[in-house]
């Protein structure tokens, strides 16, 4: 029977002597919950665990793309789409997206992600070219004026060919480096970092009624073997982030088992990177049925997050999440 070992995350300031560190971050464990697909969850001593998931629990994590692992780190969404489900059409033209990278790096952005291709509900592919074309003279205008760390949010190896001639430096690929099988060794040839997220489906049709077994632990089995196979595709383990792909064939349901029980991912000893930013179950629990009245509830789910050791939070409002994680650090001491 496998068993899966979920840290019981602490983040108060006053570590006792005998804590374990979670990934070397702000936060700490000295229990676990194992959980298995045949019985019932068990709290248990950290200590019981397997030594090498000990190991990949609480070792440090390399920086990505520059950045550290040891502090949140907050992820600025540039969609050039026109028809992305909340920002659509907002900063389709390059002058525009320049802009609003500048805005999100004033407000506290880390890194900027930049997506050519809406991956919304019901949202059909787009060609190559087109891609291209809307993502990297963006990357190119960035890097021209900017030093912060830029992600290129593709499923397409000539996508981020460009975008990385163009000054990008890491891939996130919402398809979990499953739908173009030139990404992965890509990547690995250029040493760059990666992204690598769960989702079921295809944009087009993954929100059509999606199942699973035990979607926990479904979803960890799916980013263990992809993270192996990316390995063997000769990609740095320690350059890859983790990501449960929250919406991306998921029903509410769905989505909150994840985030409920996030902490299991650091099982995997790679950086969690969550993006729930004024998704459609923020809207539905926030009753917010506009995505820019989504904030409030986005940052409540990006603090939750952080309290369980998540490191890199995707965004649209980065003057919200920069504030509430400035306030959560300060009056935790
Ligand atoms: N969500 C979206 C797009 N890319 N990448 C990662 N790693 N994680 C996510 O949760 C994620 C992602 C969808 O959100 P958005 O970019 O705002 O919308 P759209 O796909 O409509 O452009």
């Amino acid at each position: 029977m496998t068993h899966y070992y979920r840290p019981l995350v602490q983040t108060d300031p006053n570590r006792p002597t005998d804590a374990l560190p979670l990934a070397g971050g702000w936060a700490w464990f000295n229990e676990v919950e194992v959980l298995s697909r045949d019985s019932a969850p068990q709290r248990v001593s950290a200590r019981q665990a397997p030594a090498e998931v000990l190991e990949r629990l609480t070792m440090s994590r390399p920086n990505i793309a520059g950045l550290s692992m040891d502090r949140p780190q907050i992820m600025g969404i540039l969609n050039v789409t026109p028809d992305s489900f909340s920002d659509g059409g907002q900063h389709d033209a390059p002058e525009k997206a320049l802009l609003h990278a500048r805005a999100m790096l004033g407000q506290g952005a880390d890194i900027i992600d930049i997506g050519g291709e809406s991956t919304r509900p019901g949202a059909a592919e787009v060609p190559v070219d087109e891609e291209i074309r809307r993502t990297a003279p963006v990357i190119e205008a960035i890097r021209g004026e900017m030093s912060v760390p830029i992600s290129i949010d593709t499923r397409k190896e000539p996508v981020a060919r460009a975008a990385v001639n163009a000054g990008g430096d890491l891939v996130n690929d919402v398809a979990g480096f499953t739908f173009d099988p030139g990404l992965a060794p890509y990547c690995a040839t250029h040493g760059l970092p990666v992204c690598v997220m769960h989702a079921q489906g295809d944009p087009e049709t993954m929100q059509q009624d999606p199942r699973y077994d035990d979607v926990l632990l479904d979803v960890y089995d799916f980013l263990d073997e992809r993270v192996a196979a990316l390995e063997a595709a000769g990609v740095d383990r320690a350059q890859i982030m983790v990501d449960p792909g929250i919406g991306f064939g998921k029903t509410v349901e769905h989505n909150l088992a994840l985030l409920k029980r996030i902490a299991l991912f650091h099982a995997l000893g790679c950086p969690i990177l969550l993006g729930v930013s004024r998704k459609k179950f923020i809207g539905t629990l926030g009753n917010a049925p506009e995505p820019a009245d989504r904030a409030a509830g986005s940052v409540a789910v990006a603090l939750a997050a952080v309290a369980q050791g998540v490191q890199v939070l995707r965004v649209h409002d980065v003057f919200e999440t920069r504030s509430a994680l400035n306030l959560w650090q300060a009056v935790r001491g």
